[in-house]
């Protein structure tokens, strides 16, 4: 008798008839009490309870100036454009977003490494950590379509095969974050339950989700009581300052109607010892500029 081979236990279950609820099972912060790096013991305490920090500052001004001189030559390039790794806002024709902005750019690629941003990431992860994904997210004023609320470890566990709670993304502004153009909200606390979603995921499901969630969507009744649960915390800031949340928060960010475009870096940094295996609830695998398949650490 055969038997098939070994696969790494799914924790998580998703995607099935019905949406269930799954108390995580992971730590939030994987390094030790007291290990060395540059979050404060107290900052990183707020971070284990509401699943994010925010910092004030991760990039001075004139690197702030020097990454949206960057985003600019990305999204009015005819070959950015026309790559796959681009996203194009349904409405309006415009890029949306560019992924794998570490590979296209050098100038994103320094920032992965730079021990502001991988250190951080290292002390939260405890362990040299490795690139999931990049992008940016231009979010141009005047009508780009926000992101409905998620779970990214919902998909990531579902469709690219991220086996336990050990990522973490930093979303870097390099526009001003407003109350009104279309900000990162996140409901504090929500990272310690997975939301198991109902729907099996059709085979082609990230060129639609990428434009607008389906499969890994919530319903109303959860993220109901999710939201009586925790509150909605709204993420404001000046160019440069920077949010890190966990990868089982429920977050998500509306419309932007302003005038000004709300544009944000994001990194999404997995643990080395938490490689991405066969996705847990998809029939096949994202391709890799949306989810790694390349494990070397960042140094
Ligand atoms: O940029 C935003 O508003 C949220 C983006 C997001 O949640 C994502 O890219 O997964
Ligand atoms: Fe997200």
């Amino acid at each position: 008798m055969t038997t098939a081979p070994e696969r790494t236990a799914d924790l998580y279950p998703t995607r099935g008839t019905t949406e269930v609820a799954t108390p995580r099972m992971d730590p939030v912060v994987w390094s030790e009490p007291g290990a060395p790096g540059p979050i404060e013991a107290a900052v990183l305490a707020d971070y284990e309870r509401d699943g994010f920090l925010s910092v004030d500052q991760l990039i001075t001004p004139d690197e702030v100036d020097m990454y949206r001189q960057e985003l600019n030559r990305l999204t009015t390039d005819a070959d950015v454009r026309a790559d796959e790794r681009s996203i194009i806002e349904p409405k309006t024709d415009e890029i949306r977003t560019v992924f794998e902005v570490h590979k296209i750019s050098e100038l994103f690629a320094d920032l992965v490494k730079d021990p502001r941003v991988v250190g951080r990431a290292r002390q939260i992860l405890g362990s040299d950590v490795y690139v999931h994904q990049s992008r940016i997210n231009v979010k141009p004023g005047f009508g780009a379509t926000g992101f409905y609320w998620h779970s990214d470890f919902e998909t990531w566990h579902a469709e690219d095969g991220i086996p336990n709670m050990r990522t973490v993304s930093v979303s870097i502004a390099l526009t001003r974050n407003y109350d009104t153009n279309g900000g990162l909200m996140i409901m504090p606390g929500s990272h310690n339950t997975f939301l198991g979603c109902a729907g099996e995921t059709p085979k082609d499901n990230y060129k639609k989700s990428l434009q607008m969630q389906n499969a890994g969507t919530p319903s109303d009744e959860s993220l109901t009581k999710f939201a009586d649960a925790h509150g909605i915390k709204l993420f404001t800031g000046e160019p440069g300052s920077a949010v890190w949340f966990d990868c089982n928060c429920m977050h998500g960010s509306g419309d932007n109607i302003t005038p000004y475009p709300r544009s944000n870096v994001f990194i999404v940094f997995n643990s080395v010892e938490n490689e991405a295996v066969e996705p847990f609830a998809a029939p096949v695998r994202r391709p890799d500029f949306i989810g790694a398949r390349e494990f070397t650490p960042v140094r």
